[in-house]
């Protein structure tokens, strides 16, 4: 029998472990870490009706007595690819949303002194995580990464891993019920176990300070508390090597002048080697420094007005149907955006992964990134807004470091209410206090065509919390032209800079017909659309930058056209076999143009 101190003491530990089970904040940097990938092929059942939970399947029991038996085993089934969404790896899985059990084994040799960390790149949308049998923690989110202690959980050899996948809408969710893309399900980017000091440099900022050219900031935190400890700076292009030390919370920071800096840009996109060390710690990374602010209805980086010659992709290659995830799937997807003439990419509407963002800042590209705030999302609930912020939390600090994220997206075409705008105001303060050097954007779909005025307007106040206004508009698809588009003038966000995030319309490649009819589907219909739509364009003052919706074609079961779509948004300047349809010339003609009026 227990004693009451005893039921006490059991209640308290059960309490705490509720309390750890949440997935812990990431390291920053995961890839410059010592780590070893758990990506492969796992084993997996499919739990339609979720019964795998409460028969302890991630116990993985094996029958004793000779009258046991199990109604599951993860050996001898299916098999799929880790990072991988599992709709591409099999047809009955395409349109399946609900349960998948992942398992794999590990052997993890053991080294005095060092801890263990399980990290997730993203699963979608929810998941539960246990090692050798034991619970671990969970995870909400299907696009921002996460992270366990393992530590003391981890044998040496044959390790189970398992990790429960629910990718089942819901109306509390971020994104909600219904979404203009595929809802792939999995764990869809690379699994690590990261191997680290007791002590170790757990997150840091460097970058430049907002108001100066020659001088870089840096904040790092350790990951224990205790004052007194060195913790070095080295950009040795630079030469600088400089010393801090860590106050009581274990946190270092310093702002150090420096001489000879090149600054990043898309012209020339400078990255730095920059090696922090602490105690028994030491990681390094390449980062770009630049400086970026708003005057008026200018964007100004490095102290000059730049405009953005945009374009938006999902995470997702369209001739494999599936979810892009790998250094190659990032070298496609950038290259077809460098061949149209971008210096800006709009990551459609969720972040993507590191391998896109680090290439694409290698490339010199612009980023916008964004959390799934997309139409129909719960604004009244408390928890909704819980998980908005911890996902933009996990955004920020995974990216805030790369010099090539400029704009932090919270949301896509919201509605006017007192909730959304306590929402979205809660976003802009959470973003504020990780990251002062971006401009937060939103992009709204409310401008309509004023007929007293004739002139295009929109009014939401919301705006003014912005640092940049963005506008989803689709004249010539879903809003019929009031006037022609030479008359087409536009009064928006005057003051600030306003950026077309999205306009286009659909068209199959390789279908011809009327340049005047939409339900053509046809390509003459779309270039005609997009002809008229940067026609309009020059009657807007502010425009500091233009983002076609899309670059590629993709799969979406909003789309249910049997013939023209077949479950794909048509809307891509590239088809869903890579071939380029006539607004793609247009839009890169249009690009090659913009360059010389913004030459640097
Ligand atoms: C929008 C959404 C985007 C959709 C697009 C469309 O306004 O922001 O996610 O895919 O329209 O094609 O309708």
């Amino acid at each position: 029998m227990k004693s009451l101190t005893q039921w006490i003491l059991a209640l308290v530990l059960t309490l705490s472990a509720v309390g750890e089970s949440r997935s812990q904040g990431c390291m920053t940097n995961l890839y410059g870490r010592e780590r070893q990938s758990l990506n492969g092929k796992w084993n997996v059942l499919v739990d339609l009706y979720d019964q795998g939970r409460k028969n302890r399947i991630y116990e993985n029991r094996q029958p004793q007595g000779k009258s046991d038996f199990y109604e599951y085993a993860f050996e001898g089934g299916l098999r799929l690819d880790v990072p991988g969404d599992w709709n591409s790896q099999t047809p009955e899985l395409m349109f399946y949303e609900g349960t998948v059990w992942y398992a794999r084994r590990f052997d993890a040799p053991q080294r005095a002194g060092r801890r263990l960390f399980l990290h997730f790149g993203a699963v979608n949308y929810r998941c539960r995580v246990y090692l050798n049998g034991e619970p671990v923690g969970e995870h909400e989110g299907g696009f921002t990464p996460f992270q366990f202690e393992v530590t003391d959980r981890v044998r040496e050899n044959g390790n189970l891993l398992v990790v429960e996948v629910n990718n089942r809408r819901s109306v509390d969710a971020i994104p909600a019920l219904a979404f203009d893309w595929w809802n792939y399900g999995g764990i869809t980017r690379d699994v690590s176990l990261v191997s680290l000091p007791q002590t170790f440099i757990d997150r840091y900022f460097v970058r430049l300070d907002t108001s100066s050219a020659d001088r870089i900031r840096v904040d790092v935190a350790l990951s224990e508390a205790g004052a007194g400890t060195d913790v070095r700076l080295e950009i040795p292009e630079l030469k600088l090597d400089e010393r801090m030390t860590t106050d009581a919370r274990g946190r270092a920071s310093g702002l150090f002048r420096v001489r000879g800096l090149e600054r990043w840009s898309p012209e020339d996109p400078r990255l730095y080697r920059v090696i922090l060390s602490a105690g028994g710690d030491r990681v390094e990374e390449q980062i770009g420094f630049r400086n970026l602010r708003v005057e008026g209805e200018d964007i100004l980086l490095n102290d000059r007005p730049i405009f953005l010659r945009s374009i938006s992709f999902h995470e997702e290659i369209p001739q494999r149907r599936g979810r892009a995830f790998s250094e190659a799937d990032a070298v496609m997807l950038l290259s077809e955006a460098r061949a149209l003439g971008c210096n800006a990419i709009r990551l459609a509407h969720y972040p993507q992964n590191e391998y896109i963002v680090r290439l694409a800042e290698r490339m010199g590209f612009l980023l916008w990134e964004e959390i799934p705030v997309w139409q129909g999302i719960d604004f009244a609930n408390a928890e909704t807004l819980d998980k908005a912020r911890r996902m933009l939390t996990e955004m920020v600090l995974r990216d805030r470091n790369r010099c090539a994220l400029t704009f932090w997206g919270v949301a896509n075409e919201t509605q006017p209410s007192e909730p959304r705008n306590a929402f979205l105001h809660e976003l802009i303060t959470t973003c504020r206090g990780l990251d002062d050097s971006r401009l937060i954007v939103a992009a709204f779909d409310l401008v309509r065509f004023d007929r007293e005025r004739q002139l295009f307007v929109m009014n939401d106040p919301f705006i003014e919390e912005l640092d940049v206004v963005a506008v989803n508009k689709y004249m010539g698809w879903y809003h019929p032209w009031p006037l022609t588009p030479d008359r087409a003038v536009w009064d928006v966000a005057r003051g600030k800079p306003l950026v077309i995030s999205e306009f286009g319309g659909e068209a199959l490649y390789g279908q011809h017909g009327p340049k005047d009819v939409a339900s053509s589907w046809s390509e003459e219909y779309q270039a005609a659309l997009y002809r008229d739509n940067l026609r309009m364009f020059e009657n807007i003052p502010n425009l500091r930058g233009v983002s076609p919706w899309i670059l590629f074609d993709f799969r979406s079961p909003f789309r249910l056209h049997p013939t023209h779509q077949e479950y794909w948004n048509r809307k891509g300047l590239v088809s869903d076999r890579g071939e380029r349809k006539q607004a793609w010339y247009l839009i890169r003609d249009y690009y090659e143009n913009l360059k010389t009026r913004y030459a640097k």
